[in-house]
Protein backbone atom coordinates (compact mmCIF):
# COMPACT_ATOMS: atom_id res chain seq x y z
CA UNK A 1 0.00 0.00 0.00
CA UNK A 2 1.23 3.38 -0.59
CA UNK A 3 1.67 5.77 2.29
CA UNK A 4 -0.29 9.14 1.96
CA UNK A 5 2.20 10.87 3.70
CA UNK A 6 5.50 10.53 4.32
CA UNK A 7 7.25 10.48 8.24
CA UNK A 8 10.71 10.38 10.14
CA UNK A 9 11.93 6.72 10.17
CA UNK A 10 10.78 4.63 13.52
CA UNK A 11 14.37 5.42 14.80
CA UNK A 12 14.04 8.99 14.33
CA UNK A 13 10.45 8.95 15.89
CA UNK A 14 11.72 6.35 19.12
CA UNK A 15 14.66 8.96 19.32
CA UNK A 16 12.58 12.05 19.78
CA UNK A 17 10.38 10.66 22.24
CA UNK A 18 13.21 9.86 24.03
CA UNK A 19 14.31 13.11 24.42
CA UNK A 20 10.65 14.49 24.83
CA UNK A 21 10.64 16.37 21.45
CA UNK A 22 7.29 14.49 20.59
CA UNK A 23 3.97 14.79 23.02
CA UNK A 24 3.01 11.20 24.00
CA UNK A 25 -0.57 12.29 24.51
CA UNK A 26 -3.40 12.59 21.47
CA UNK A 27 -4.53 16.75 21.34
CA UNK A 28 -7.67 15.31 22.61
CA UNK A 29 -6.37 13.49 25.84
CA UNK A 30 -4.35 17.22 26.23
CA UNK A 31 -7.67 18.98 26.79
CA UNK A 32 -9.17 16.22 28.82
CA UNK A 33 -6.54 16.11 31.38
CA UNK A 34 -6.64 20.19 31.59
CA UNK A 35 -10.49 18.99 32.35
CA UNK A 36 -9.53 16.73 35.13
CA UNK A 37 -6.95 18.52 36.48
CA UNK A 38 -9.30 22.14 36.97
CA UNK A 39 -12.74 21.50 35.96
CA UNK A 40 -14.18 24.97 37.19
CA UNK A 41 -11.73 27.10 35.52
CA UNK A 42 -12.76 29.01 32.11
CA UNK A 43 -11.27 27.39 29.12
CA UNK A 44 -13.47 29.10 26.47
CA UNK A 45 -14.84 32.72 25.98
CA UNK A 46 -16.87 33.95 23.27
CA UNK A 47 -19.70 35.68 22.04
CA UNK A 48 -22.25 32.22 23.11
CA UNK A 49 -20.87 32.85 26.97
CA UNK A 50 -18.49 31.25 28.73
CA UNK A 51 -17.45 27.10 29.03
CA UNK A 52 -15.47 26.05 32.06
CA UNK A 53 -12.77 23.24 31.12
CA UNK A 54 -15.65 20.42 32.52
CA UNK A 55 -18.36 22.29 30.30
CA UNK A 56 -15.99 21.94 27.25
CA UNK A 57 -14.81 18.47 27.72
CA UNK A 58 -18.24 17.40 28.28
CA UNK A 59 -19.43 19.13 25.24
CA UNK A 60 -16.60 17.62 23.12
CA UNK A 61 -17.81 14.25 24.29
CA UNK A 62 -21.62 15.01 23.80
CA UNK A 63 -20.37 15.82 19.99
CA UNK A 64 -17.97 13.34 19.28
CA UNK A 65 -20.41 11.12 20.09
CA UNK A 66 -22.97 12.35 17.56
CA UNK A 67 -19.89 12.41 15.11
CA UNK A 68 -18.88 8.93 15.55
CA UNK A 69 -23.03 8.35 15.30
CA UNK A 70 -23.53 9.81 11.94
CA UNK A 71 -20.93 8.01 11.46
CA UNK A 72 -17.88 9.99 10.80
CA UNK A 73 -15.18 7.09 11.53
CA UNK A 74 -11.24 7.27 12.49
CA UNK A 75 -9.05 8.39 10.15
CA UNK A 76 -11.79 10.25 7.63
CA UNK A 77 -11.11 13.88 7.12
CA UNK A 78 -13.62 16.68 7.64
CA UNK A 79 -13.79 20.07 6.51
CA UNK A 80 -13.65 22.55 9.69
CA UNK A 81 -14.61 26.12 8.21
CA UNK A 82 -15.79 28.26 10.68
CA UNK A 83 -15.33 31.94 12.29
CA UNK A 84 -13.79 32.38 15.60
CA UNK A 85 -16.76 30.90 17.44
CA UNK A 86 -17.04 28.61 20.20
CA UNK A 87 -18.30 25.82 17.66
CA UNK A 88 -14.53 25.93 15.82
CA UNK A 89 -13.19 25.17 19.43
CA UNK A 90 -16.26 22.22 19.99
CA UNK A 91 -15.86 20.80 16.22
CA UNK A 92 -12.27 20.38 15.83
CA UNK A 93 -11.46 18.39 19.68
CA UNK A 94 -15.10 16.24 19.10
CA UNK A 95 -13.13 15.29 15.64
CA UNK A 96 -10.26 14.78 17.01
CA UNK A 97 -11.42 12.91 20.24
CA UNK A 98 -13.31 10.36 17.25
CA UNK A 99 -9.82 10.34 15.43
CA UNK A 100 -11.06 11.70 12.66
CA UNK A 101 -8.78 14.19 10.40
CA UNK A 102 -9.85 17.75 10.73
CA UNK A 103 -9.28 20.30 7.92
CA UNK A 104 -9.08 23.91 9.53
CA UNK A 105 -9.60 26.15 6.64
CA UNK A 106 -9.83 29.81 6.66
CA UNK A 107 -13.64 31.16 5.98
CA UNK A 108 -12.45 33.99 3.57
CA UNK A 109 -11.97 31.42 1.25
CA UNK A 110 -13.65 31.32 -2.10
CA UNK A 111 -15.80 27.98 -2.99
CA UNK A 112 -13.90 26.79 -5.99
CA UNK A 113 -11.00 26.53 -3.22
CA UNK A 114 -13.12 24.90 -1.05
CA UNK A 115 -14.62 22.19 -3.03
CA UNK A 116 -10.71 22.01 -4.45
CA UNK A 117 -9.58 21.27 -1.05
CA UNK A 118 -12.59 19.00 -0.07
CA UNK A 119 -11.22 16.72 -3.26
CA UNK A 120 -7.89 16.68 -2.39
CA UNK A 121 -8.38 15.81 1.22
CA UNK A 122 -10.76 13.27 0.22
CA UNK A 123 -13.44 14.64 2.86
CA UNK A 124 -15.95 12.91 4.15
CA UNK A 125 -17.85 15.62 6.08
CA UNK A 126 -18.01 19.56 5.44
CA UNK A 127 -18.28 21.87 8.79
CA UNK A 128 -19.83 25.29 7.70
CA UNK A 129 -21.63 28.02 9.50
CA UNK A 130 -24.53 29.34 8.41
CA UNK A 131 -23.42 32.66 7.50
CA UNK A 132 -20.00 33.89 6.68
CA UNK A 133 -20.31 38.26 5.79
CA UNK A 134 -21.73 38.42 2.27
CA UNK A 135 -21.34 34.77 1.43
CA UNK A 136 -23.87 31.34 2.14
CA UNK A 137 -20.76 28.97 3.41
CA UNK A 138 -24.08 26.18 3.56
CA UNK A 139 -24.88 26.21 0.04
CA UNK A 140 -21.58 26.26 -1.12
CA UNK A 141 -21.28 23.38 0.86
CA UNK A 142 -24.24 21.89 0.06
CA UNK A 143 -23.43 22.44 -3.72
CA UNK A 144 -20.17 20.46 -3.06
CA UNK A 145 -21.32 18.07 -1.37
CA UNK A 146 -23.70 17.37 -4.94
CA UNK A 147 -20.40 17.05 -7.06
CA UNK A 148 -18.37 15.18 -4.66
CA UNK A 149 -19.66 11.52 -3.86
CA UNK A 150 -17.51 11.46 -0.90
CA UNK A 151 -18.75 14.27 0.70
CA UNK A 152 -21.39 12.52 2.84
CA UNK A 153 -22.66 15.22 5.63
CA UNK A 154 -22.51 18.82 5.74
CA UNK A 155 -23.40 20.51 9.32
CA UNK A 156 -23.88 23.96 9.48
CA UNK A 157 -22.91 25.65 12.79
CA UNK A 158 -25.28 28.02 14.20
CA UNK A 159 -27.96 27.83 11.94
CA UNK A 160 -30.99 25.71 11.38
CA UNK A 161 -30.41 22.51 9.38
CA UNK A 162 -32.24 21.40 6.13
CA UNK A 163 -31.71 18.33 4.19
CA UNK A 164 -29.01 18.29 3.27
CA UNK A 165 -27.21 19.81 5.54
CA UNK A 166 -28.16 19.27 9.13
CA UNK A 167 -27.49 21.30 12.65
CA UNK A 168 -24.10 20.62 14.08
CA UNK A 169 -26.66 21.44 17.54
CA UNK A 170 -28.26 18.19 16.71
CA UNK A 171 -25.37 16.23 16.92
CA UNK A 172 -25.00 16.69 21.05
CA UNK A 173 -25.74 13.14 22.32
CA UNK A 174 -27.09 13.04 26.01
CA UNK A 175 -24.02 13.35 28.44
CA UNK A 176 -22.99 10.07 28.60
CA UNK A 177 -19.65 10.55 30.41
CA UNK A 178 -15.95 10.12 29.13
CA UNK A 179 -15.45 9.04 25.36
CA UNK A 180 -12.84 6.82 25.01
CA UNK A 181 -9.72 8.00 22.68
CA UNK A 182 -9.70 6.89 19.35
CA UNK A 183 -6.21 7.98 18.41
CA UNK A 184 -2.68 7.29 19.10
CA UNK A 185 -0.37 9.78 19.22
CA UNK A 186 1.55 9.01 16.54
CA UNK A 187 -1.49 8.86 14.19
CA UNK A 188 -2.67 11.99 11.66
CA UNK A 189 -4.27 14.55 13.83
CA UNK A 190 -5.03 17.45 11.33
CA UNK A 191 -4.36 18.57 7.73
CA UNK A 192 -3.39 22.23 7.05
CA UNK A 193 -3.62 23.88 4.42
CA UNK A 194 0.27 25.12 3.07
CA UNK A 195 0.56 29.13 1.91
CA UNK A 196 1.11 27.39 -1.25
CA UNK A 197 3.12 28.42 -4.29
CA UNK A 198 1.16 25.48 -6.50
CA UNK A 199 -2.07 25.98 -8.64
CA UNK A 200 -3.56 22.93 -6.30
CA UNK A 201 -3.59 23.52 -2.30
CA UNK A 202 -0.91 21.42 -0.43
CA UNK A 203 -2.16 19.51 2.64
CA UNK A 204 0.17 19.30 5.53
CA UNK A 205 0.25 16.20 7.16
CA UNK A 206 0.57 16.83 11.32
CA UNK A 207 0.39 14.25 14.03
CA UNK A 208 -0.83 14.46 17.54
CA UNK A 209 2.68 13.77 18.77
CA UNK A 210 4.04 16.55 16.49
CA UNK A 211 1.37 18.92 16.70
CA UNK A 212 1.18 18.70 20.82
CA UNK A 213 4.70 19.19 21.03
CA UNK A 214 4.53 22.07 18.67
CA UNK A 215 1.62 23.84 20.56
CA UNK A 216 3.14 22.68 24.38
CA UNK A 217 6.76 24.09 23.70
CA UNK A 218 5.81 26.72 21.73
CA UNK A 219 3.34 27.48 25.49
CA UNK A 220 6.40 26.84 27.74
CA UNK A 221 8.33 29.67 25.15
CA UNK A 222 5.60 32.43 25.61
CA UNK A 223 5.50 31.75 29.72
CA UNK A 224 2.12 29.88 29.03
CA UNK A 225 0.21 28.83 32.14
CA UNK A 226 -3.74 28.60 33.74
CA UNK A 227 -3.29 31.94 34.31
CA UNK A 228 -3.09 33.03 30.51
CA UNK A 229 -5.86 34.60 28.75
CA UNK A 230 -5.37 34.28 25.22
CA UNK A 231 -7.09 36.54 22.83
CA UNK A 232 -7.51 34.97 19.63
CA UNK A 233 -7.19 37.89 17.30
CA UNK A 234 -6.35 36.45 14.14
CA UNK A 235 -8.73 33.09 11.98
CA UNK A 236 -8.99 30.22 14.39
CA UNK A 237 -8.04 28.37 11.86
CA UNK A 238 -4.81 29.87 11.26
CA UNK A 239 -1.14 27.42 12.71
CA UNK A 240 -0.41 30.39 14.35
CA UNK A 241 -3.94 30.84 16.18
CA UNK A 242 -3.71 27.27 16.90
CA UNK A 243 -0.52 25.92 18.24
CA UNK A 244 2.65 29.37 18.29
CA UNK A 245 1.38 28.97 21.32
CA UNK A 246 -2.50 29.49 20.02
CA UNK A 247 -5.77 28.13 21.61
CA UNK A 248 -4.53 24.21 21.22
CA UNK A 249 -1.25 25.74 23.44
CA UNK A 250 -3.10 27.75 25.71
CA UNK A 251 -6.05 24.87 26.18
CA UNK A 252 -3.07 22.06 26.89
CA UNK A 253 -1.56 24.51 29.56
CA UNK A 254 -4.87 25.05 31.61
CA UNK A 255 -5.39 28.65 30.42
CA UNK A 256 -8.22 30.59 29.10
CA UNK A 257 -8.97 31.10 25.28
CA UNK A 258 -11.08 34.59 24.39
CA UNK A 259 -12.13 34.14 20.37
CA UNK A 260 -12.25 37.70 19.33
CA UNK A 261 -14.64 37.55 16.85
CA UNK A 262 -13.21 40.22 14.66
CA UNK A 263 -9.37 41.25 14.44
CA UNK A 264 -10.83 45.43 14.73
CA UNK A 265 -8.75 46.96 17.96
CA UNK A 266 -12.58 48.38 19.25
CA UNK A 267 -13.55 44.50 18.95
CA UNK A 268 -10.14 43.31 20.46
CA UNK A 269 -9.37 46.04 22.91
CA UNK A 270 -13.18 46.10 24.53
CA UNK A 271 -12.40 42.12 25.25
CA UNK A 272 -8.77 42.89 26.34
CA UNK A 273 -10.39 45.12 29.05
CA UNK A 274 -12.94 42.78 29.94
CA UNK A 275 -11.26 39.53 29.80
CA UNK A 276 -8.15 40.64 31.01
CA UNK A 277 -6.42 39.57 28.20
CA UNK A 278 -2.26 38.73 28.82
CA UNK A 279 -1.35 37.45 25.23
CA UNK A 280 -3.00 38.01 22.00
CA UNK A 281 -0.66 37.63 18.49
CA UNK A 282 -1.15 39.53 15.00
CA UNK A 283 0.21 40.24 11.63
CA UNK A 284 1.93 43.47 11.47
CA UNK A 285 -0.54 44.56 8.78
CA UNK A 286 -2.94 44.83 12.05
CA UNK A 287 -0.48 46.94 13.76
CA UNK A 288 -0.77 50.11 12.29
CA UNK A 289 -4.78 50.14 13.45
CA UNK A 290 -4.18 49.20 17.06
CA UNK A 291 -1.01 51.66 17.39
CA UNK A 292 -3.80 54.31 16.22
CA UNK A 293 -6.68 53.07 17.93
CA UNK A 294 -4.63 52.79 21.40
CA UNK A 295 -3.58 56.41 20.96
CA UNK A 296 -6.97 57.72 20.03
CA UNK A 297 -9.25 55.77 22.47
CA UNK A 298 -6.21 55.20 25.37
CA UNK A 299 -8.12 52.03 25.75
CA UNK A 300 -6.84 50.56 29.09
CA UNK A 301 -4.65 47.30 28.18
CA UNK A 302 -2.36 46.99 31.03
CA UNK A 303 -3.40 43.57 31.31
CA UNK A 304 -1.44 42.31 28.29
CA UNK A 305 1.62 41.30 28.47
CA UNK A 306 3.15 39.73 25.26
CA UNK A 307 2.60 40.69 21.57
CA UNK A 308 3.27 38.30 19.61
CA UNK A 309 3.58 39.99 15.78
CA UNK A 310 4.12 36.83 12.94
CA UNK A 311 3.30 36.07 9.61
CA UNK A 312 4.78 38.66 7.07
CA UNK A 313 7.56 40.84 8.18
CA UNK A 314 7.39 43.33 11.20
CA UNK A 315 9.47 46.43 10.13
CA UNK A 316 12.10 47.54 13.06
CA UNK A 317 10.17 51.04 13.19
CA UNK A 318 6.80 50.00 14.36
CA UNK A 319 8.38 46.99 16.55
CA UNK A 320 9.79 49.42 18.42
CA UNK A 321 7.29 51.42 19.07
CA UNK A 322 4.42 48.06 20.78
CA UNK A 323 6.51 48.75 24.35
CA UNK A 324 6.26 52.48 24.71
CA UNK A 325 2.43 52.61 23.14
CA UNK A 326 1.22 49.58 24.32
CA UNK A 327 2.79 48.88 27.17
CA UNK A 328 3.43 45.47 26.74
CA UNK A 329 6.65 42.90 25.38
CA UNK A 330 6.67 42.43 21.56
CA UNK A 331 7.40 38.95 20.79
CA UNK A 332 8.31 38.21 16.95
CA UNK A 333 7.07 35.15 15.77
CA UNK A 334 8.08 33.19 12.35
CA UNK A 335 6.22 30.40 11.66
CA UNK A 336 4.78 28.11 9.33
CA UNK A 337 2.03 25.78 9.08
CA UNK A 338 4.54 23.05 7.43
CA UNK A 339 6.53 23.29 11.26
CA UNK A 340 9.06 25.14 11.82
CA UNK A 341 8.40 28.21 15.01
CA UNK A 342 11.07 30.60 15.48
CA UNK A 343 10.30 32.67 18.76
CA UNK A 344 12.17 35.65 20.03
CA UNK A 345 13.24 34.97 23.39
CA UNK A 346 10.97 36.59 25.77
CA UNK A 347 13.85 37.88 27.94
CA UNK A 348 16.01 39.21 25.15
CA UNK A 349 17.06 42.47 24.44
CA UNK A 350 14.97 45.20 22.87
CA UNK A 351 17.24 45.23 19.95
CA UNK A 352 17.33 41.67 19.07
CA UNK A 353 13.14 41.53 19.36
CA UNK A 354 12.70 44.33 17.18
CA UNK A 355 15.40 43.24 14.86
CA UNK A 356 15.26 39.64 14.59
CA UNK A 357 12.48 36.92 14.26
CA UNK A 358 13.74 34.71 16.15
CA UNK A 359 15.34 31.20 16.97
CA UNK A 360 14.02 28.02 16.86
CA UNK A 361 11.40 26.70 19.29
CA UNK A 362 13.18 22.97 19.62
CA UNK A 363 16.53 21.80 20.19
CA UNK A 364 16.07 19.36 18.19
CA UNK A 365 15.04 21.41 14.96
CA UNK A 366 17.73 21.42 12.14
CA UNK A 367 18.13 24.54 10.41
CA UNK A 368 20.38 25.41 7.31
CA UNK A 369 21.31 28.12 5.56
CA UNK A 370 21.89 27.43 1.83
CA UNK A 371 23.12 28.90 -1.26
CA UNK A 372 21.39 28.14 -4.75
CA UNK A 373 23.87 25.32 -5.18
CA UNK A 374 22.88 23.83 -1.36
CA UNK A 375 26.11 25.09 0.09
CA UNK A 376 25.81 26.36 3.73
CA UNK A 377 26.56 30.15 3.46
CA UNK A 378 28.64 31.63 6.41
CA UNK A 379 27.07 33.47 9.46
CA UNK A 380 25.44 36.45 8.38
CA UNK A 381 25.09 35.82 4.76
CA UNK A 382 21.66 35.51 3.48
CA UNK A 383 20.54 32.13 1.74
CA UNK A 384 17.34 29.52 1.76
CA UNK A 385 16.11 28.36 4.83
CA UNK A 386 15.76 24.58 5.14
CA UNK A 387 14.68 22.60 8.31
CA UNK A 388 14.15 19.29 9.82
CA UNK A 389 12.70 18.55 13.11
CA UNK A 390 10.40 16.71 15.27
CA UNK A 391 7.54 18.54 14.23
CA UNK A 392 8.39 19.63 10.78
CA UNK A 393 6.78 18.02 7.90
CA UNK A 394 8.72 15.46 5.87
CA UNK A 395 6.65 15.51 2.70
CA UNK A 396 3.12 16.76 2.01
CA UNK A 397 -0.51 14.45 2.14
CA UNK A 398 -0.84 12.85 -0.89
CA UNK A 399 1.91 14.47 -3.47
CA UNK A 400 4.72 12.01 -3.32
CA UNK A 401 6.08 14.35 -7.33
CA UNK A 402 5.68 17.24 -5.21
CA UNK A 403 8.05 16.44 -2.41
CA UNK A 404 10.94 15.91 -4.63
CA UNK A 405 10.90 19.94 -5.00
CA UNK A 406 10.03 20.70 -1.82
CA UNK A 407 11.98 18.32 0.25
CA UNK A 408 15.92 17.45 0.07
CA UNK A 409 16.54 14.06 -0.34
CA UNK A 410 17.48 13.79 3.17
CA UNK A 411 14.32 14.96 4.46
CA UNK A 412 14.95 18.77 4.93
CA UNK A 413 12.06 21.04 3.96
CA UNK A 414 12.58 24.04 1.55
CA UNK A 415 10.78 26.91 3.02
CA UNK A 416 11.26 29.08 0.07
CA UNK A 417 12.64 32.02 2.56
CA UNK A 418 15.68 33.51 2.22
CA UNK A 419 17.47 34.80 5.96
CA UNK A 420 20.46 35.29 7.12
CA UNK A 421 21.47 33.62 10.79
CA UNK A 422 23.82 35.34 12.82
CA UNK A 423 26.44 33.22 15.05
CA UNK A 424 24.05 33.00 17.97
CA UNK A 425 21.24 31.76 15.66
CA UNK A 426 18.52 34.34 15.65
CA UNK A 427 16.75 34.65 11.98
CA UNK A 428 15.84 37.71 9.89
CA UNK A 429 13.69 37.06 7.09
CA UNK A 430 15.20 39.13 4.45
CA UNK A 431 12.90 37.75 1.27
CA UNK A 432 11.70 34.82 -0.69
CA UNK A 433 12.18 32.72 -3.42
CA UNK A 434 9.23 31.09 -3.49
CA UNK A 435 6.81 32.21 -6.09
CA UNK A 436 4.07 33.93 -3.71
CA UNK A 437 2.80 37.13 -2.33
CA UNK A 438 2.29 37.74 1.49
CA UNK A 439 -0.77 39.93 1.72
CA UNK A 440 -1.29 41.20 5.42
CA UNK A 441 0.12 37.76 5.87
CA UNK A 442 -2.30 35.50 3.64
CA UNK A 443 0.02 33.75 1.68
CA UNK A 444 -1.22 33.72 -2.45
CA UNK A 445 0.44 31.66 -4.67
CA UNK A 446 1.38 33.77 -8.03
CA UNK A 447 0.47 30.65 -10.52
CA UNK A 448 -2.80 30.24 -8.74
CA UNK A 449 -3.97 33.90 -9.84
CA UNK A 450 -2.22 33.79 -13.49
CA UNK A 451 -4.21 30.46 -13.89
CA UNK A 452 -7.71 32.62 -13.17
CA UNK A 453 -5.81 35.52 -15.86
CA UNK A 454 -5.06 33.47 -18.32
CA UNK A 455 -8.38 31.35 -18.63
CA UNK A 456 -9.64 35.78 -19.35
CA UNK A 457 -10.37 36.23 -23.60
CA UNK A 458 -7.70 37.25 -25.26
CA UNK A 459 -4.70 36.87 -22.15
CA UNK A 460 -1.85 35.82 -23.74
CA UNK A 461 0.33 35.73 -20.76
CA UNK A 462 0.20 36.73 -17.31
CA UNK A 463 2.62 37.46 -14.08
CA UNK A 464 1.70 38.00 -10.82
CA UNK A 465 4.07 39.62 -7.80
CA UNK A 466 4.09 41.42 -4.63
CA UNK A 467 4.99 44.92 -4.47
CA UNK A 468 6.14 46.57 -1.20
CA UNK A 469 2.72 48.46 0.47
CA UNK A 470 2.33 50.73 3.78
CA UNK A 471 -0.47 49.08 4.62
CA UNK A 472 -0.58 45.52 3.28
CA UNK A 473 3.10 44.51 3.64
CA UNK A 474 2.73 43.49 0.05
CA UNK A 475 0.14 43.95 -2.55
CA UNK A 476 -0.38 41.61 -5.94
CA UNK A 477 0.36 43.25 -8.88
CA UNK A 478 -0.14 41.27 -12.05
CA UNK A 479 1.04 42.09 -15.10
CA UNK A 480 -1.07 41.23 -18.13
CA UNK A 481 -0.33 40.63 -22.34
CA UNK A 482 -3.67 40.73 -23.94
CA UNK A 483 -4.47 40.72 -27.58
CA UNK A 484 -6.30 43.87 -27.46
CA UNK A 485 -6.68 46.15 -24.53
CA UNK A 486 -6.07 44.09 -20.81
CA UNK A 487 -8.64 43.59 -18.64
CA UNK A 488 -9.29 46.00 -15.92
CA UNK A 489 -8.78 45.00 -12.04
CA UNK A 490 -12.95 45.32 -11.69
CA UNK A 491 -12.84 42.80 -14.71
CA UNK A 492 -10.55 40.30 -13.61
CA UNK A 493 -12.50 40.54 -10.01
CA UNK A 494 -15.64 39.35 -11.36
CA UNK A 495 -14.01 36.79 -13.61
CA UNK A 496 -11.96 35.49 -10.15
CA UNK A 497 -15.24 35.20 -8.11
CA UNK A 498 -17.46 33.93 -10.76
CA UNK A 499 -14.82 31.05 -10.95
CA UNK A 500 -15.05 30.89 -6.82
CA UNK A 501 -11.47 32.34 -5.91
CA UNK A 502 -11.34 34.27 -2.65
CA UNK A 503 -11.92 37.58 -2.60
CA UNK A 504 -8.59 38.44 -1.37
CA UNK A 505 -6.80 36.38 -4.37
CA UNK A 506 -7.87 38.90 -6.13
CA UNK A 507 -5.20 41.08 -7.64
CA UNK A 508 -4.75 44.52 -5.88
CA UNK A 509 -3.49 45.69 -9.22
CA UNK A 510 -4.03 44.61 -13.38
CA UNK A 511 -1.49 46.61 -15.49
CA UNK A 512 -1.06 45.72 -19.49
CA UNK A 513 2.11 45.00 -20.86
CA UNK A 514 3.42 44.75 -24.73
CA UNK A 515 5.12 41.33 -23.12
CA UNK A 516 7.43 39.89 -20.19
CA UNK A 517 10.69 39.55 -19.83
CA UNK A 518 11.85 35.84 -19.67
CA UNK A 519 14.69 33.83 -18.36
CA UNK A 520 16.77 31.69 -20.62
CA UNK A 521 14.71 28.41 -19.98
CA UNK A 522 11.53 30.73 -20.88
CA UNK A 523 9.86 31.33 -17.65
CA UNK A 524 9.15 34.65 -16.39
CA UNK A 525 11.80 36.62 -15.42
CA UNK A 526 9.58 38.59 -12.24
CA UNK A 527 13.28 39.91 -10.75
CA UNK A 528 13.75 41.72 -13.97
CA UNK A 529 9.74 42.37 -14.76
CA UNK A 530 10.12 43.82 -11.35
CA UNK A 531 12.88 45.83 -11.83
CA UNK A 532 11.60 47.30 -15.39
CA UNK A 533 8.03 47.77 -13.64
CA UNK A 534 9.99 49.71 -10.83
CA UNK A 535 8.40 47.67 -8.20
C1 LIG B 1 8.52 37.18 7.79
N1 LIG B 1 7.85 36.19 7.16
C2 LIG B 1 7.12 35.36 7.90
C3 LIG B 1 7.76 36.55 9.93
C4 LIG B 1 5.84 33.78 8.69
C5 LIG B 1 3.34 31.29 13.51
C6 LIG B 1 3.51 32.48 12.83
C7 LIG B 1 3.26 32.56 11.46
C8 LIG B 1 2.83 31.45 10.76
C9 LIG B 1 2.58 31.56 9.30
C10 LIG B 1 2.66 30.23 11.44
C11 LIG B 1 7.05 35.48 9.31
N2 LIG B 1 8.48 37.36 9.13
N3 LIG B 1 7.74 36.75 11.25
O1 LIG B 1 2.24 29.11 10.83
O2 LIG B 1 2.75 28.99 13.46
C12 LIG B 1 6.14 33.81 6.20
C13 LIG B 1 7.29 32.94 5.69
C14 LIG B 1 6.81 31.54 6.03
C15 LIG B 1 5.33 31.65 5.75
C16 LIG B 1 4.47 30.63 6.45
C17 LIG B 1 2.91 30.16 12.82
N4 LIG B 1 6.24 34.49 9.77
N5 LIG B 1 6.37 34.29 7.56
O3 LIG B 1 2.60 32.65 8.73
O4 LIG B 1 2.05 28.75 6.86
O5 LIG B 1 7.36 33.11 4.30
O6 LIG B 1 2.38 30.38 8.66
O7 LIG B 1 7.42 30.53 5.27
O8 LIG B 1 0.73 30.93 6.82
O9 LIG B 1 5.00 32.98 6.20
O10 LIG B 1 3.12 30.95 6.29
P1 LIG B 1 1.98 30.20 7.11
Amino acid sequence: MTQDWPRPSDEEVRAYCEQGFREDRTLSRLLREQAAARPDATALVSPSGRLTYAALDSRVDRLARGLAGLPVRAGERVLVRLPNREEYVLALFALLRVGAVPVPVLPSLGPAEVESLARTSGACALVVADRYGRSDPRAEAVRIAGRLPGVRHVLVAGGPGDSPARPLDALYAPEAGPLEEAASPEDLALLLLSGGTTGTPKLIPRTHADYGYNALASARACGVGPDTVYLAVLPAAHNFTMVSPGLVGVLASGGTVVLCPDPSPTTAFGLVEREGATLTSLVPALLPSWLDEARRTRADLSSLRVLQVGGSRLDEGTARRIGPELGCRLQQVFGMAEGLNNYTPLDAPEDLVCTTQGRPLSPADEVLVVDGDGAPVPPGAPGELLTRGPYTLRGYYRARELDALCFTPDGFYRTGDLVTRSADGDLVVVGRVKDQVNRAGEKIAAVEVEEHLLALPGVRAAAVVGAPDPHLGERSVAFVVAEGPAPTREEVRAAMLRRGAAPHKVPDEVRGVPGLPLTGVGKVDKGSLREREGL
